[in-house]
């Protein structure tokens, strides 16, 4: 009896840990919520001039990939990008992201440590056609790589699979140039159907632990079975461009 009472203290007093820690999570989330909306306030016009310089970087970048794929599509007979997806990260993402990596909430601290608020996604038919993509891209002269990460050849232990680079491209203003960080990543159609379903299983509150398991392990085995065929699928491409030269 007396052990039981022992035990059901104990809860009690997990319990209220637990919502403590809870509450006060939620306090420092709100105030510092506010604390950015304020931010963004008190900074409405550099934060805005900010954005719509990472909305020029995009357009340049989504133009030379649009050159280069009328360039290459006429050499190939063939289109090697299937779409071009461009975003400026969104103020909750951007918050989220200053939050997870605790970075000062300053618009110079802001450019110098968020180097993906400029996004810019390639959605190839091939993987060879990214590496093609990702060279020439690299190759242009005004083109600085900062960072490159490649879960194609070293996939997430999620199973995601995307070629990822930062880089800085050259925005022409009235009296100044400004170089700007982009993020590209590019993946095949595969690769981003993968990759778009992750995300909804990510952002899906409501899942429990187990489920989230469970789901976490049938994708792991989707992204092998469609990495798998985006290269049986490259392969059957290769043969027939052969027969065609
Ligand atoms: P959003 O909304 O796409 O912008 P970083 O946090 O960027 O400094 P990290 O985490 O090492 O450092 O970056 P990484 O690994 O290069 O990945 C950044 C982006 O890649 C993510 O952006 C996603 O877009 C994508 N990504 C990476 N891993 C996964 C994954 O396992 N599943 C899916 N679906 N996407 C992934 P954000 O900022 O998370 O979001």
């Amino acid at each position: 009896m007396k052990k039981n009472l022992e035990v059901i203290t104990e809860l009690k007093k997990q319990g209220k840990a637990l919502l403590d820690s809870r509450r006060e999570n939620f306090v420092r989330q709100s105030i510092l919520s506010d604390e950015f909306l304020n931010f963004i306030q008190e900074n409405k016009k550099p934060f805005d001039l900010l954005m719509s310089y990472y909305e020029c970087a995009i357009m340049e970048v989504e133009t030379k990939f649009r050159v280069l794929n009328h360039e290459l599509s006429l050499e190939y007979d063939s289109n090697p990008i299937e779409s071009i997806k461009t975003r400026v990260k969104s103020y909750d993402s951007i918050l989220k992201k200053i939050r997870r990596k605790n970075i000062p909430l300053n618009l110079e601290s802001m450019e110098e440590n968020l180097k993906d608020i400029a996004g810019v996604r390639v959605i190839c038919s091939f993987p060879d056609d990214i590496y093609k993509l990702a060279e020439s891209f690299l190759r242009q002269d005004d083109i600085i790589l900062i960072q490159k990460k490649d879960y194609i050849k070293n996939p997430k232990p999620s199973g995601y699979r995307s070629l990822h680079l930062i880089v800085q491209v050259p925005i022409f203003l009235q009296n100044t140039k400004k170089l700007v960080n982009v993020e590209v990543q590019f993946r095949t159609i595969a690769m981003d159907f993968w990759a778009s379903l992750d995300h909804k299983m990510r952002y899906k509150k409501q899942l429990s632990d187990q489920e989230i398991e469970i789901l976490q392990e049938e994708l792991y085995d989707c992204a092998q079975q469609s990495a798998a065929l985006d290269e049986r699928m490259q392969g059957i491409r290769d043969r027939i461009a052969q027969r065609k030269n």
